[in-house]
């Protein structure tokens, strides 16, 4: 019963149409054409007005919606419907009828001037097949990109997958990291240990260990002694120099024993200061000063007999000290590796860790309904115009770099989607400070292309930047595709 009765009424607005409706009528939209019948009264679309039929067009508003006026000028508010076959309607303001100017492609809005003569070219079929063209070529990104999106929706998952997995292997690992760090850390305490006892048991020196007061008492003892072996002044010890001090006689026998000079010089022909207070002064002192005596006056003869400084002393109490040295060096070799191992263990640990960390941001991000976006994660892109290089790496932060004074200014760090849940804009923000403004931020609309492409930037108000990027990952809709992006088509696009 219901349906026979929408079936009566569309037969019954069908012949009205056909029959009465007077689509002559200038102006009038195709689906309003049923309320202009020919020879009878019109009513106003507003119903403000009831007036004769020879009244519509003719000039004169009569109705407050000017509905009355379609096809005339009459009206300020009315508008003309241009029908335009072959292509798209048009709605124009009335003002623009019959000015002159030929709006509709079918040229109908000077419909006075083509009464005469035609005016207007009817351009309607030419841009109807243009469009066709257009709308074909862009149906075809939008397929093509559609096939890509769904191939890129596979490799985002399997991205996701595979990090879930490595965050599984690297805890794994950084729970071994650890435990060789702590026993790393465990080894050096006692190596340590045993070199503190050492050093403070022989009175020597440890470089780089003590306070600072330490540190200058010793060194203005390592400095003294350097200046007095320095003989010629010129800032370094020479194999004479050292063979001019009666102290190197260690075996009491007028001789200066080259072995020993040797070892002391690291078996080289001079020494820096550096050198000095770092290779051979520990072996200087282990040898010579263990008495605390200070260093003796140069003897120039060095034939001369040794002076009574070292009187006590006797060539077996000298070896004995070299053999020493060599058991304090392993100590101290010992606790420089185990220091070494810790570190190493430290930095071991805190790739690891990094690696985590990273990773974990990453699956942190929303990356679309479908993970379409994933695999664009931390990817860059650049927009250069006269002024900047634009850099947009995605999911991650937006640079601007002056081409004058290449210097950076961030425009923003990943925030979020901006109009979810469409996922075609995306805000980057928090960005450097304007001056006497807000923090800079970008806000990046995303639409459909084969090819990823930053397409352009502008800065609509001061310091908030506008980015246009396509991509197949937002080829999900045929309104997003770019009509500038057909010409690509023929290019092999590549799947991002
Ligand atoms: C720089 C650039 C411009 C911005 C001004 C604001 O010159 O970041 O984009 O408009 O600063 O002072």
């Amino acid at each position: 019963m219901e349906i026979c009765f929408i079936y009566v009424t569309s037969l019954h607005f069908l012949i009205t149409l056909i029959c009465c409706a007077d689509v002559g009528i200038k102006g009038i939209a195709l689906k309003n054409a049923q309320f202009y019948i020919q020879n009878k009264d019109f009513s106003c679309l507003d119903g403000s007005n009831v007036i004769p039929y020879s009244y519509i067009n003719d000039d004169y508003c009569d109705c407050l919606d000017a509905s009355d006026e379609p096809g005339t000028s009459a009206c300020p508010n009315g508008t003309f419907y241009c029908v335009n076959v072959g292509h798209k309607p048009l709605t124009l303001p009335s003002s623009r009828v019959n000015d002159g100017i030929c709006d509709c492609c079918d040229g109908s809005d000077e419909w006075r001037k083509s009464e005469i003569t035609q005016y207007c070219e009817n351009t309607c079929q030419m841009l109807g097949n243009a469009a066709k063209e257009e709308a074909k070529k862009i149906e075809l990104i939008f397929v093509k990109g559609f096939e890509i999106r769904t191939k890129l929706v596979i490799k985002g998952k399997q991205l996701k997958t595979d990090k879930q997995h490595k965050i599984v292997e690297l805890q794994s690992k950084e729970r071994v990291a650890q435990d060789s760090k702590n026993e790393a850390q465990h080894n050096k305490e006692i190596a340590e240990k045993i070199e503190k006892i050492t050093i403070k048991k022989y009175g020597l020196i440890p470089i780089g260990q003590k306070s600072n007061n330490e540190k200058s008492k010793d060194e203005i003892e390592v400095a003294d002694v350097f200046n007095t072996i320095d003989i010629n002044k010129n800032n370094k010890i020479e194999k004479e120099e050292m063979n001019s001090f009666i102290t190197f006689d260690l075996y009491k026998d007028s001789l200066i024993p080259q072995d020993d000079i040797n070892y002391f010089m690291d078996d080289k022909k001079e020494l820096t200061y550096v050198e000095f207070s770092t290779i051979s002064w520990n072996r200087l002192k282990l040898m010579i000063f263990n008495d605390k005596s200070t260093f003796p006056i140069q003897d120039k003869s060095v034939k001369a007999k040794p002076s009574n400084v070292f009187s006590k002393q006797n060539a077996s109490f000298k070896r004995f000290h070299k053999s020493l040295y060599d058991e304090i060096k392993s100590i101290f070799n010992e606790a420089e590796n185990a220091r070494k191992s810790f570190e190493e263990a430290g930095k071991r640990l805190r790739v690891i860790q990094k690696e985590l960390y990273d990773i974990k941001e990453f699956l942190k991000k929303d990356y679309g309904p479908d993970d379409e976006f994933a695999i664009l994660y931390e990817k860059c892109f650049e927009f250069h115009d006269t002024q900047y290089i634009y850099k947009l790496c995605l999911f991650s932060h937006v640079t601007q770099q002056s081409k004058t004074d290449k210097s950076f200014i961030s425009l923003g760090t990943w925030k979020s989607w901006n109009n979810l849940p469409k996922y075609n804009k995306m805000l980057y923000d928090k960005g450097e400070d304007c001056w006497n403004g807000p923090q800079r931020s970008t806000e990046v609309h995303l639409s459909c292309g084969l090819i990823p492409s930053f397409i352009s930037v502008s800065e609509p108000n001061r310091c908030k930047y506008v980015m246009e990027f396509i991509l197949p990952a937002a080829c999900t809709r045929l309104q997003n595709i770019r009509h500038s992006e057909a010409i690509e088509l023929e290019h092999d696009p590549q799947e991002l």
